[in-house]
């Protein structure tokens, strides 16, 4: 055996890379060949977590069964073995979002403990009272919640840029909202609930001027466009693997060097330090200090395989694709009367929020499901948009680089059924 990663081969690569050929790369994902509810599985809940390919499912298998042991702390073959995977998958993350270096790739259990990482680490340090953190109107839970503790903490202020009736960031507002006082902006790069893409190198650009970091949570970009943290210039930015064909329980935080040398550590344990006794404890260097206990090896490795399967389709492939896909679902969804689309920004990614007049999104996903399509309801973590829209939930189609056209046409036929239904 020997320590190289298992990638998918240069035939597999080449075949995926010819060109866009959606039924090739369906083919991939075991689990869109299945029936649910006697139907044929249509998935379009890819933003709340997408399928994973054969190669990532074969990846981890094979960590457990042939290569499993603990990293950093063993001489032994299996060790070795295991940690040099990780480092590679480490490199692999790097690459994708062209970060300066390794080492400011924090392995992490998703874009929720990223988040909450920088709150309260970065955040503890920086903000005092008094002081503001300003959000936008269109975020996650994820990126409200771990600020409203530290603001809480520390008797300092959350403000709140608002959003227009298409779903996009009112510039002029969120401008006026920075100030003096203001010590974080964390923005989503794409809005889970709405799927605006809002534009982080102009916000980035405006608060680097007032030498005020800025978070961003890219859960819901990592899987849909190429990534360039040295051209967004953005001080950290979050995401989950279980979005982008990886495994759960697995994602990343990528800070700027300066910014995570000068942080204290987020949580103690193994792994994390250089050395300890009972007086002090000099603490790893990065990325280490901020990856306490046993990580997951197994889902770095399936990460980094998955970000290979990706940079093999080719992200601007994909993208393209999920644009014209996302323009058809648009046009077939929204000429179907008495639905309306929640969310409808110039500059959007695959996310279609709708509702229907006179019947509630929980019923139109449970029609939905008996039509074998999977779709989420509900306020999607996003409450705040909700309140925005006057809405309680929408139901929400979200798209990957597997679905089709035909798919599309299912879920607009399963809303006319739901019209039926209700008529
Ligand atoms: N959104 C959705 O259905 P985690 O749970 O840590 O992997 O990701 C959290 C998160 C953060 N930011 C955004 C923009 C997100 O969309 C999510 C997860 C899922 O929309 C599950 S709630």
């Amino acid at each position: 055996m020997t320590t190289t990663t298992n990638l998918p081969s240069a035939a597999e690569l080449h075949t995926v890379k010819r060109a866009y050929d959606v039924q090739r790369i369906r083919r991939d994902f075991p689990i869109l060949a299945r029936d649910v509810r006697g139907k044929k599985l249509v998935y379009l809940d890819n933003a709340a977590t997408s399928q994973k390919p054969q190669i990532v499912l074969d990846a981890i298998a094979r960590y457990y069964e042939q290569e499993n042991a603990n990293i950093h702390r063993g001489v032994h073959f299996l060790s070795e073995l295991a940690t040099s995977k990780h480092d590679h998958a480490r490199q692999i993350v790097q690459k994708f979002i062209n970060a300066p270096h390794a080492h400011e790739i924090v392995f992490v259990r998703g874009a929720t403990e990223a988040i909450n990482l920088v709150a309260q680490t970065y955040g503890r340090k920086h903000v005092s009272s008094c002081d503001e953190v300003l959000v936008t109107a269109m975020e996650h839970h994820s990126n409200i919640v771990p600020w409203q503790i530290l603001c809480d903490e520390k008797n300092a202020k959350l403000r709140v840029a608002p959003i227009n009736e298409l779903g996009e960031l009112i510039m002029a507002e969120f401008e006026k909202l920075i100030g003096p006082r203001t010590k974080i902006i964390a923005i989503p790069h794409v809005s889970n609930a709405l799927g605006t893409v809002n534009p982080v190198a102009k916000i980035v650009e405006l608060a680097h001027t007032r030498n005020i970091p800025v978070v961003v949570d890219g859960a819901q970009a990592a899987p849909h466009t190429k990534i360039d943290v040295q051209s967004l210039g953005c001080d950290f930015y979050a995401f989950s693997s279980h979005k982008m064909f990886g495994p759960m329980g697995m994602g990343v935080l990528y800070g700027k060097t300066e910014l995570l040398e000068a942080m204290p550590p987020y949580q103690g344990g193994g792994d994390m330090i250089s050395s300890v006794t009972f007086e002090k404890t000099i603490y790893n260097k990065l990325p280490f200090k901020f990856e306490a206990g046993t990580p997951d090896v197994a889902g770095a490795i399936g990460l980094g395989v998955a970000i290979e399967y990706l940079n093999a389709i080719g992200m601007d492939n994909i993208a393209a694709y999920e644009h014209e896909l996302l323009a058809y679902a648009t046009e077939k969804v929204s000429a179907i009367s008495g639905v309306r689309l929640i969310g409808t920004a110039r500059d959007k990614a695959g996310v279609l929020s709708f509702v229907m007049d006179n019947v509630h999104p929980h019923d139109i996903g449970t029609i939905l499901d008996q039509e074998g399509i999977a779709i989420r309801t509900g306020h999607h973590c996003a409450q705040p948009v909700m309140q925005c829209f006057g809405i309680p939930a929408t139901a929400r189609a979200s798209l990957a680089l597997y679905n089709t056209k035909d798919e599309v046409d299912a879920l607009a036929a399963g809303i006319k059924k739901v019209q039926e239904v209700f008529s």
